[in-house]
């Protein structure tokens, strides 16, 4: 007998690397999310799925639903892959959009074994937004812009209305030279004109560039794209400029996230707020994941905004707050060495702010135990002006392998530095001055290890609260 997806998650709820609140499929493997819309009151999440196993391939759209962005519940897989049809191989990354009272996807499908031939499609649902009918003229963009010099990458479309007409970005490389985002135009999201690129990066910038977001923020246009290595896929950068004539231009640029956070989607929801979520990718091997069944985890979805230097800023959506459980304060400590807190678990929203001196360091360590050298430790040294994520596991029960991310976040005099820390089992979203984002993965060798141990030399914690989590589940 086939088993319920609520039986699933209760089958592997003893996993105690597996998040409790962070929305992952009940098994198997996950990477983007897709398509993400606020339809009829409801957010609507896709995301890219392999339904078959927990490791990347034979890649449909799943689906999950929402009414406040944290408690989510499973719904029928929306996309699979056409034999014969221009998605055949996959059914790759895209969004969704209302169009004249339906909701709308607009995706990749690729052919071929390597994925070589990419295409765009579209898709309509029903008024329920559960059943989706790929339209009759697919794909609706086969063409690469020759001036990118391939043929092979063109994919992830993102779509947005202006006053006249809709607007779709598409991440591509330009052969030799680096990422690029080609822009397109239509009135009735079939029939697309090319407008020429966006906005086109160099060598610094990575290979390809995936996953394109542009939207505008205030009075500014923001640009986010998650920068393909060429090897493996590498980091989400961010730039911030104006936009006239179909050409980008920026001004700022930064680092949306400087860990394990990739291929991000944002959209608005009905407060107006521009919503963004990102896929946590797993640091474990295959075998690993396929002994675990399942792989891949979504961000907290986090509120976007600017600052007047033109950084982007991120913070959990309030609606996390609602959830919290069992709460610890401490304030107005002098660190001087390490503080082992009367505070536990591998489940926790945790807010400090510290005010380091000159020559001070100040930070936490979770998923600890004892003296045991296990755990993962967020450090920030004022001196440097860095944020330091070390990790120490267990190795086959004896020897220890670290893992350190060092990365710069410079505080303004006086500013203090506030760390936003979200443990969930392996997952540890790590967000400084709503600025410098570093998520990270640490799969701990016990469920016993759950201490958290304050660190800190001339500093002082001016407050730290942290609140044990709940399972979304139940
Ligand atoms: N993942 C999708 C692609 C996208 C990549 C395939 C980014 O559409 O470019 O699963 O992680």
């Amino acid at each position: 007998m086939t088993e319920l997806p609520a039986e699933i998650r209760q089958r592997l709820q003893v996993d105690f690397h597996r998040p409790r609140y962070h929305f992952l499929p009940p098994s198997n493997w996950m990477n983007d999310p897709n398509g993400l819309i606020q339809w009829k009151g409801q957010y609507h999440l896709f995301y890219q799925y392999n339904p078959s196993g927990p490791l990347w391939g034979n890649i449909h759209w799943g689906h999950t639903i929402s009414d406040d962005l944290i408690h989510w519940r499973d719904l029928p897989i929306a996309l699979a892959p056409t034999p014969g049809g221009p998605d055949e191989t996959g059914v790759f990354s895209g969004c969704a959009v209302a169009y004249e009272g339906q909701p709308v996807i607009i995706y990749t499908g690729t052919r071929g074994t390597r994925h070589e031939i990419q295409t765009q499609c579209v898709a309509t649902g029903t008024d329920d937004g559960l059943v989706w009918q790929k339209h009759a003229q697919n794909p609706v963009i086969h063409q690469v812009p020759p001036e990118a010099g391939q043929t092979s990458d063109f994919r992830d479309p993102f779509v947005w209305h202006e006053a006249d007409g809709w607007y779709m970005v598409l991440g591509s490389r330009i052969k030799d030279q680096g990422g690029v985002i080609f822009l397109y135009r239509s009135n009735d999201l079939i029939n697309w004109t090319y407008l020429g690129p966006l906005f086109t990066g160099d060598r610094r910038h990575g290979v390809i560039w995936e996953c394109p977001n542009f939207f505008k923020l205030d009075d500014r246009w923001v640009l986010i794209i998650s920068s393909h290595l060429g090897t493996a896929t590498g980091t989400v950068l961010y730039f911030v400029g104006t936009y006239e004539n179909h050409r980008f231009t920026p001004t700022s640029e930064g680092v949306l996230d400087f860990g394990t956070l990739y291929a991000p989607l944002s959209f608005v929801d009905d407060q107006q707020r521009r919503v963004l979520i990102g896929w946590l990718r797993e640091a474990r091997s295959n075998g690993e994941q396929e002994r675990a069944g399942w792989s891949g985890v979504q961000s907290i979805p986090r509120l976007l905004s600017l600052d007047d230097a033109g950084r982007l800023h991120m913070a959990p959506v309030p609606e996390l707050e609602t959830i919290r459980g069992a709460h610890r304060h401490w304030e107005g400590i002098a660190l001087q060495g390490q503080i082992t807190l009367d505070a536990q678990g591998q489940a926790l929203d945790i807010a400090a702010t510290f005010s380091p001196q000159a020559n001070g360091s100040c930070g936490l360590a979770l998923l600890a135990a004892g003296d045991q050298p296990e755990r993962i430790e967020i450090i920030y040294q004022a001196a440097t002006g860095q944020l330091i994520v070390r990790k120490v596991v267990a190795e086959f029960g004896h020897s220890q392998s670290i893992d350190s991310r060092v990365v710069p976040h410079t505080l303004q005099p006086d500013e203090p530095l506030r760390l936003r820390i979200l443990l969930d089992g392996s997952v540890v979203e790590i967000i400084a001055n709503e600025r410098t984002s570093l998520s990270s993965r640490l799969y701990p060798t016990q469920i016993t290890h759950n201490q958290v141990h304050l660190l800190g030399e001339a500093t002082t914690l001016n407050s730290l609260d942290i609140w044990e989590m709940p399972s979304i589940w139940q």
